[in-house]
């Protein structure tokens, strides 16, 4: 993977590495814990308590029926990208309720993945919004699930109204490469951005 540019010049040496907090986001159920745990390099943290019967209808089920945990507050993981970079992966949690959390969340956050799931296009609205609404840059990622139709990722850049400029991409999230490749879309969309300050910290 060529991620020229983004490395300072010269050989990095021990101890500079960049540390990035990156933020997994995206409405219930769209696969964040997934992507969490097919990706990191260490064994994830996650905080995923039993779903009740009680909340399937608040928690709009349709398309996860066999859904039986949801994350409480966070997923924590970490992933090395090359020898300099280093992506500290926090996963949001999707129910609604426990949105309250985001503020304190997305502190220092550099990035975003906010994932979408095609057939429930909606319950990513919010998580949408809320990015732009804390100024953090992100990419789109379109989990494809096996009932998921095949829409042009232009016309659901459309339907989502997304920027131009921001990224639009399908992946899996249960596949550790596919997950990988989402996450070097993120860097080289920061990278793209002007003043990104990408420092060891
Ligand atoms: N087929 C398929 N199933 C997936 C994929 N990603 C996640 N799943 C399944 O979809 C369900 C939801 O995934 P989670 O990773 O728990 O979703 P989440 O976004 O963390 O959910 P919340 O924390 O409740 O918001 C789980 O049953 C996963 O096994 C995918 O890419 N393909
Ligand atoms: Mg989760």
């Amino acid at each position: 993977m060529d991620l020229n540019g983004f490395d300072r010049p010269g050989r990095p040496t021990a101890g500079d590495t960049r540390s990035v907090k990156v933020m997994i986001a995206g409405g219930f159920g769209t696969g964040k814990t997934t992507m969490v745990r097919s990706v990191s390099d260490i064994k994830p943290l996650t905080t995923e308590e039993t779903l009740t019967q009680a909340s399937a209808d608040v928690d709009r089920l349709i398309g996860v029926a066999d859904k039986t945990q949801t994350t409480v507050s966070l997923d924590f993981g970490k992933i090395s990208i090359n020898d300099t970079l280093m992506l500290y992966l926090f996963g949001t949690p999707g129910q609604e309720r426990f949105w309250f959390l985001w503020n304190g969340l997305f502190k220092g956050a550099l990035g975003a993945v906010v994932l979408v799931d095609t057939r429930r296009l909606a319950s990513s609205f919010r998580a949408i919004e809320e990015m732009e609404r804390q100024d953090v840059p992100f990419v789109i990622a379109l989990n494809v699930f096996p009932d998921s139709q095949d829409f042009p990722v232009e016309e659901i850049r459309d339907a989502l109204d997304i920027a131009p400029h921001i990224p639009v991409v399908s992946f899996d999230a249960r596949d550790r490469a596919s997950s990988r490749d989402v996450l070097v879309t993120l860097i080289r969309h920061l990278k793209d951005r002007p003043a990104v300050a990408l420092e060891p910290r």
